[in-house]
C-alpha cells in the first residue's frame, strides 16, 4: 500500500466563508484525501488509525478513556496495534471474511473500540448495540443481520438467546477470568496473544461498513447500512462543523449504539487525527463538568436532553469547574430549545451549535457553523455539497416559511446504501425529483435557515392551525417550573385536535391546578392562544429513547390507548 502522508491542517479544510464554500464545493476535492484516489481501494479503519500512526501523529494521544474504574490513554500507534490484534483475533479464530456481520453488545470501554475498528479492518460489517438492550431487542437485530460473531460481556450474555441464533458461530467475552469453551472465547486473552501486524482487507468505496438499527413507529427496527464511502462526509463535516484542528481535545458524549456515537464518536474525530475523549458510565452533572475540565476538552458534542439535565442541575455547580479550554459546543438528536442556547451563552459563554441529521443520512446535513450567525431555534443551513429543501407531498419545492417535508437531494456521500433485507423500505424513503424524504416537518426562512417543527406524524392541526410540537415544548421549558415537556395532538370533535402537554417538573415544584393555569397563560402570552395546551399532565419522567429523544408517539399511544409500536429503543 502506497501511503500518503497526511497534510498538516492549516485550516485549509475548516470553513471560513459558508456562502463561498457552498457555491464552489465539489466532493471530489475531499475524496482525494483517501487512499482510493491512488489505489482504487480503501478501508475506513486504516484511514482513521493506521495512516496517522505512519506520520508525525504516531505518538499523539488518539483515545483518552475514563469510567468509574479505568483511566487509560492510547496513542495512534497503540491503537493501530490493538486494532490489528483484534482483526487477527476475528480472522484467525472466527474466520471472519469481508461482508460478514460482527456485532458488538457491551458498555463503552477501550476493547469496544479495538473490536469495532479491528472488525472493520477485516472487511466485516459492524453492528454496535446499546448495552441496555433486553433479550427481544438483541434477538431481533442478530437474527435480521445474521451476525456470525458477537463481542459482549459475561454480564450481558444472559440477554443473548444464543441457542436460537443458528448463524452466531463465535462469541468473544470481554472481561477477566473467562472460561473458554466451544464457541466462547476470552477476548482480552486472545487479543494479548495476537500479532500486532495485520494485512488490512482493502475494500471498495461502496462495500458495507456498519449497520445501525433504528426504530420506526411501526414494525420491527430496520437495519440501516452504511458503506466506507461515508468517510468522506464524516471527515469533511468533522472539519467544517465540529471545526476540529490539530490541537483539539474532542468529546462526543454519545454511545456507539447510536449513530452519533460512531459517525462522530469514532469516525469523524479519528479520520481527522484528533484526540478523542471517551467516557463510560452514567450521566452525572458533576462528573461531566469534571471531564470537560480534567481533559481540557475544547470541542464538545452532546444532545439537548443532556443540556437540559445540566441546566436543571443549576448554574452554581458549573462555577466550581474551570471550563476555560472549551471553544466549541454542538448538539444533535432533538430540537435544541432556544432557552438552552441562551443558557449555554450564560454559563459557558459559548453558543451551542445545533446540527440536524439522521441514522439514514449517516452524517451531518443541516448545521450551524462557527463562521455563521446562529438563530436560536434554527438547525442552520445545509453543508456544502448537499442540497436540502422543503417539499410538498408531490416533491415540489415550497417557498420560504411554508411548513412541509424536509427533503435532501439524493446522492450525498454518507447516504445509507440500503435497509438490510428490506429494499422496499429503502425505496419508500424517496420521492419524485430524487428527493430523500426525512419524515421531519420543517420550514426554511428567506435567508436559507431551516426550522424544525416535528416529525411529520407529530404535527398538530388544531382549529385549522398547524402547530409544530417543538415550538410549544420550547416555550414550555422556558417556564421556571418545567424541566421537560412533550406535546401531542389529541383528537377533538370540535377542533380536530387539541394540544396536550406532558410535563416533568423541576425539583422543588408541586403539580397543582394553579401551576397548570400559570403554564397555560405563559404559552398563550409567549406564543399564541391557539398554541397553549388545553390539557396538561404532570409526569415524573417522559418516555425517551436511549439517545434521549422524547417519544411523542408513545405519549400519544398511552393517551389514546393505541399500540405503542416497537419499544426496544426506549430507556428503562
Ligand atoms: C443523528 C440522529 C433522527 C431524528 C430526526 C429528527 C431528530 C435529530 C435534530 C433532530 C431537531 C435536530 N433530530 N437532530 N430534530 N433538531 N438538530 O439523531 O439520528 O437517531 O436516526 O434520529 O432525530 O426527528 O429525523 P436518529
Amino acid at each position: 500500500m502506497n501511503v500518503k502522508a497526511l497534510p498538516v491542517v492549516e485550516g485549509k479544510f475548516n470553513l471560513k466563508n459558508y456562502d463561498e464554500t457552498y457555491k464552489g464545493f465539489d466532493w471530489s476535492e475531499a475524496e482525494k484525501e483517501f487512499s482510493w484516489s491512488e489505489t482504487g481501494k480503501v478501508n475506513l479503519a486504516y484511514e482513521a488509525i493506521d495512516r496517522h500512526a505512519e506520520t508525525y501523529r504516531k505518538n499523539k494521544i488518539a483515545l483518552y478513556y475514563k469510567d468509574d474504574k479505568r483511566k487509560e490513554k492510547y496513542t495512534f500507534k497503540e491503537m493501530k496495534d490493538y486494532t490489528n490484534q483484534a482483526a487477527n483475533v476475528f480472522k484467525d479464530i472466527a474466520h471472519v471474511e469481508k461482508g460478514d456481520r460482527v456485532f458488538i453488545f457491551m458498555p463503552r470501554s477501550p476493547e469496544l473500540y479495538f473490536a469495532l475498528l479491528g472488525a472493520i479492518k477485516t472487511g466485516a460489517v459492524v453492528g454496535p448495540l446499546f448495552e441496555a438492550f433486553m433479550e427481544g431487542a438483541v434477538r431481533d437485530r442478530l437474527e435480521d443481520s445474521e451476525a456470525s460473531v458477537l463481542v459482549t460481556t459475561p454480564e450481558l450474555l444472559p440477554r443473548v438467546p444464543v441457542d436460537e441464533l443458528p448463524h452466531l458461530k463465535h462469541i468473544f467475552l470481554v472481561g477477566e477470568n473467562i472460561k473458554e469453551e466451544g464457541k466462547y472465547h476470552h477476548f482480552n486473552k486472545k487479543l494479548k496473544e495476537a500479532d500486532t501486524k495485520f494485512d488490512i482487507e482493502w475494500v471498495d468505496r461502496n462495500d458495507g461498513l456498519i449497520l445501525h438499527y433504528t426504530s420506526g413507529s411501526t414494525g420491527k427496527p430496520k437495519g440501516v447500512l452504511h458503506v466506507h464511502n461515508a468517510m468522506v462526509q464524516h471527515y469533511q463535516t468533522a472539519r467544517w462543523v465540529l471545526d476540529l484542528q490539530e490541537e483539539d481535545v474532542y468529546w462526543c458524549t454519545a454511545d456507539p449504539g447510536w449513530v452519533t456515537g460512531t459517525s462522530y464518536g469514532i469516525f469523524g474525530p479519528w479520520l481527522t487525527g484528533t484526540s478523542n475523549v471517551i467516557v463510560g458510565g452514567r450521566f452525572k452533572p458533576e462528573s461531566w463538568y469534571k471531564t470537560l475540565q480534567d481533559f481540557g476538552v475544547t470541542v464538545w458534542y452532546s444532545a439537548p436532553t443532556a443540556f437540559r439535565m445540566l441546566m436543571g442541575a443549576g448554574d452554581e455547580i458549573v462555577k466550581r469547574f474551570d471550563l476555560s479550554s472549551l471553544r466549541h459546543i454542538l448538539s444533535v438528536g432533538e430540537p435544541l430549545n432556544p432557552e438552552v442556547v441562551r443558557w449555554g451563552m450564560k454559563v459557558f459563554n459559548h453558543r451551542i451549535h445545533d446540527t440536524w441529521w439522521m441514522t439514514e443520512t449517516g452524517a451531518q446535513v443541516i448545521c450551524n457553523y462557527p463562521c455563521l450567525e446562529i438563530k436560536p431555534g434554527s438547525m442552520g443551513k445545509p453543508i456544502p455539497g448537499v442540497k436540502a429543501a422543503i417539499v410538498d407531498d408531490q416533491g415540489n419545492e415550497l417557498p420560504p416559511h411554508r411548513m412541509g417535508n424536509l427533503a435532501i437531494k439524493k446522492g450525498w456521500p454518507s447516504m445509507m446504501k440500503t435497509v438490510w433485507n428490506n429494499q422496499a423500505k429503502y425505496e419508500s424513503y424517496f420521492m419524485p425529483g430524487d428527493w430523500y424524504v426525512s419524515g421531519d416537518s420543517a420550514y426554511m426562512d428567506e435567508e436559507g435557515y431551516f426550522w424544525f417543527q416535528g416529525r411529520v406524524d407529530d404535527v398538530i392541526m388544531t382549529a385549522g392551525e398547524r402547530v409544530g410540537p417543538f415550538e410549544v415544548e420550547s416555550k414550555l421549558v422556558e417556564h421556571p417550573a418545567v424541566a421537560e415537556a412533550g406535546v401531542i395532538g389529541k383528537p377533538d370533535p370540535v377542533r380536530g385536535e387539541i394540544i396536550k402537554a406532558f410535563i416533568a417538573l423541576r425539583d422543588g415544584y408541586d403539580a397543582n391546578d394553579a401551576l397548570i393555569e400559570e403554564i397555560r397563560q405563559f404559552v398563550k402570552n409567549g406564543l399564541a392562544a391557539h398554541a397553549a395546551p388545553r390539557e396538561i399532565e404532570f409526569r415524573d419522567k417522559l418516555p425517551k429513547t436511549r439517545s434521549g429523544k422524547i417519544m411523542r408517539r408513545v405519549l400519544k399511544a398511552w393517551e389514546l390507548d393505541l399500540p405503542t409500536g416497537d419499544l426496544s429503543s426506549m430507556e428503562d
